[in-house]
This record gives C-alpha cells, sequence and structure tokens, in this order.
C-alpha cells in the first residue's frame, strides 16, 4: 500500500473527572490523533503522549516533532506490504516509541481494512471478548475510594485497580477489603517507592492483591528483582519494558511475574506481538493497560488484549468512564458482564468522527505525497 496522505490531530479533551496518579493530575488529556491514507483507505492511530513528561519523557510536542521531521518523511510517498515493512522504515529513529506507536497504528487500522479484516484478526487475536478492569484515580478520602470501586462493580467491571501511592496505600488496601471483601484488588504505584520501602510494601503481602504494578523507578529492573524476593504479591511491570528484550531481561533476573502491555510504550503493534509470543513461552501473564485514550486508541487496545497471552482483564474500560463524548461511533461499552465485544468490522471497527476531533482540535497538520 502506497502511503498517499497523513493528518495529524492535536486535541485536547475534558474527563469527566480529574484522574490523580502518583506522578500528577490529568484534568484535560492532550494526545494525537494521525489520520493516513494508503492505495485511498483511511486508517487511524493514537500517539497517547501527553502534555507533560510525567509518565514517559515523551510529550504531544516531542511527538509532533518526530513525526514531522523523522517518522512522516521516512513513510510518505512509500509502498509497503506489511506493517512490519512499514515499521523498518523508521527503525533507525531511537525511542519515541508512542510517536511510532500512534503512526504504526494507523497503518494497521488501513491495513487491515483494504484486506476486509478487523484488526483483531490481523494481529492474531483468538477472543471475541475481552475482560475488563477499571483503574481508580487517587481519591479525596477512603469513602470516596470505596463509592467509586461500587459504582465500576455494578456496571460489572471485573478487576479493581488502585492507584497508591506513600500515605495512600497500606490502610486504604486494609480498609476497602474490610468494607468489599474479596474482590480482584490490584495497586499500582507509577514508581513512588525506593528498595527502602520494602519492608512497608510487604505489609501488602496479607491482602492477597492480584499484583502491585511498578512500585520502584521507571527505568528500573534489578531493584525490582530485589523487591520481588521480599514479597509474596507479584509485581507486574509498566513503565521499565519498552520492548520484548526488556522482558526477557525482567524474567530471566525475576523483576516481574505479570506485565502490563501498552502499545504506546513499547513502540506499536508489532512490537506487542512479539512481547506476546515471548510472554507465553515465559509464562508471564499480559493484559493490556490504558493511557486515559480516546475511542481511536482505545478501540487499538481491545484489538491487542485479544491475543493469547493476554489473560488478565486490562485497564481497557469503555468510553463512558473518561468522556462524555468520544471521537467514534458507536462508543466502546463494557456489558454487565464486564466484557468487551470486540468489533467485527474491518479495522478498528467504529465509525472515527471528524467533525467532533475538529471541535477538539488545537492544530492540526497535513502532510501530501
Ligand atoms: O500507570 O497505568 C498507568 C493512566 C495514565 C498514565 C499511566 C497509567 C494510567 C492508568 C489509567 O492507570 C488506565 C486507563 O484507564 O486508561
Ligand atoms: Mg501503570
Amino acid at each position: 500500500m502506497r502511503v498517499q496522505r497523513i493528518d495529524v490531530f492535536h486535541v485536547a479533551m475534558t474527563l469527566r473527572a480529574p484522574f490523580r496518579t502518583s506522578f500528577g493530575v490529568t484534568h484535560e488529556r492532550h494526545c494525537l490523533l494521525i489520520r493516513l491514507e494508503a492505495d485511498g483507505v483511511e486508517g487511524w492511530g493514537e500517539v497517547v503522549a501527553d502534555a507533560a513528561p510525567l509518565y514517559s519523557e515523551e510529550t504531544v510536542e516531542t511527538a509532533w516533532h518526530i513525526l514531522r521531521d523523522f517518522l512522516v518523511p521516512a513513510v510518505l510517498g512509500r509502498s509497503f506490504d506489511s506493517p512490519r515493512e512499514f515499521r523498518a522504515s523508521y527503525a533507525h529513529v531511537r525511542r519515541h516509541p508512542m510517536a511510532k506507536a500512534g503512526l504504526e497504528g494507523a497503518f494497521w487500522d488501513a491495513w487491515s481494512r483494504a484486506r476486509g479484516l478487523p484488526l483483531w484478526r490481523a494481529l492474531g487475536g483468538t477472543k471475541d471478548r475481552v475482560e475488563v478492569g477499571v483503574s481508580i484515580g487517587i481519591q479525596e478520602d477512603v469513602p470516596a475510594l470505596l463509592r467509586a470501586i461500587e459504582s465500576f462493580q455494578a456496571q460489572g467491571y471485573r478487576r479493581f485497580k488502585i492507584k497508591i501511592e506513600p500515605g495512600w496505600d497500606v490502610d486504604v488496601v486494609r480498609e476497602v477489603r474490610r468494607a468489599l471483601g474479596d474482590i480482584p484488588l490490584m495497586v499500582d504505584a507509577n514508581s513512588a517507592y525506593t528498595l527502602a520501602d520494602a519492608s512497608h510494601l510487604a505489609q501488602l503481602d496479607r491482602f492477597d492483591l492480584m499484583m502491585i504494578e511498578q512500585p520502584l523507578a521507571h527505568d528500573d529492573l534489578v531493584d525490582h528483582a530485589e523487591l520481588q524476593r521480599q514479597l509474596r504479591t507479584p509485581i507486574c511491570l509498566d513503565e521499565s519494558v519498552h520492548h520484548a528484550d526488556d522482558l526477557r531481561k525482567a524474567a530471566r533476573i525475576g523483576a516481574c511475574r505479570i506485565l502490563n502491555v501498552k502499545v504506546g510504550r513499547v513502540g506499536g503493534l508489532t512490537e506487542v506481538q512479539a512481547i506476546d509470543r515471548l510472554a507465553r513461552q515465559l509464562g508471564i501473564p499480559l493484559w493490556c493497560g490504558g493511557m486515559l485514550e480516546t475511542g481511536i486508541g482505545r478501540l487499538h487496545n481491545v484489538a491487542l488484549a485479544t491475543l493469547p497471552g493476554f489473560t488478565l482483564p486490562g485497564d481497557t474500560s469503555g468510553s463512558d468512564r473518561y468522556w462524555l463524548e468520544d471521537v467514534i461511533d458507536p462508543p466502546v461499552t463494557v456489558d454487565p458482564d464486564g466484557t468487551i465485544a470486540v468489533p467485527q468490522q474491518p479495522g478498528i471497527g467504529h465509525q472515527v468522527r471528524e467533525d467532533r476531533i475538529q471541535r477538539v482540535t488545537r492544530r492540526r497538520a497535513t502532510y501530501r505525497a
């Protein structure tokens, strides 16, 4: 397929409720949406970088620059027979995984549409429903957290992830267990601790958590391995795994027993396929993480969560958990049994509403071959 045109939209969408983690609060979600046209077929992708470099070093501004000056020039006007070939054309560009993943995602969507295949089938997915969990930000107080969990429970969500940080951790988890019993529960620290906190974190062991996500530094594997030796609770990595080879190393030293996979963090869906294959060999369960995506990124997440190694509920919550009005029609919905039905239409499978995208667009660039 020959890439004829690429449009990049910098959008800002207001969240229904602010989302607070150990690294900051998000009220308005900035990201880039990418429309790619090849052989007259369009595809959509999402660059999940935020306005500020708090989760990782990328921002919408760095991604805008890397796309304009390096990635778009590498693919525009050229022909590619597969996503693998597409990705190889800019493999010389180091890092910037979110910028790459957004562009590769747009190509995957166009490529699968051109073949009349749903994206998840083109990827090699094996499920027509995915199990869904929800990530709940740091709240004002424990009663507010309990209310939030109970409302998601009533909507069917199958797993509850609580964001933690020093001062909002062991006591909060104890209260949740006391009030709500044996619900499927996990915590995510977003790198808020160090190895000096090992004995404090070990107090979580008595609460039978499914896992603790990224307790230590965003770029660490070695200390996580040391911490895992001191914890019964499985460690799940997020921030510190950027490709399949990081997972190989993490597994080799025992730095994690579970992996959160985000397509933006690992640089694209082709790398997700490699991680899926390796994780199955290693016996490491995977689940699909989230970055407060618009419907476009959300549908990519639903598709990748159908790969066979994704055996745990993901952070692919329904559109209504984030937005009053999503940029896709229909929105992504969670059924009362806590699953999302995977679209059967070609590509990402829902209609992209460019009129709605335009309403939230701050700037737009069009590149033509
Ligand atoms: O660490 O998983 C994370 C959101 C933004 C940045 C990092 C993370 C998250 C979430 C939210 O946990 C997941 C979602 O609902 O999209
Ligand atoms: Mg995380």
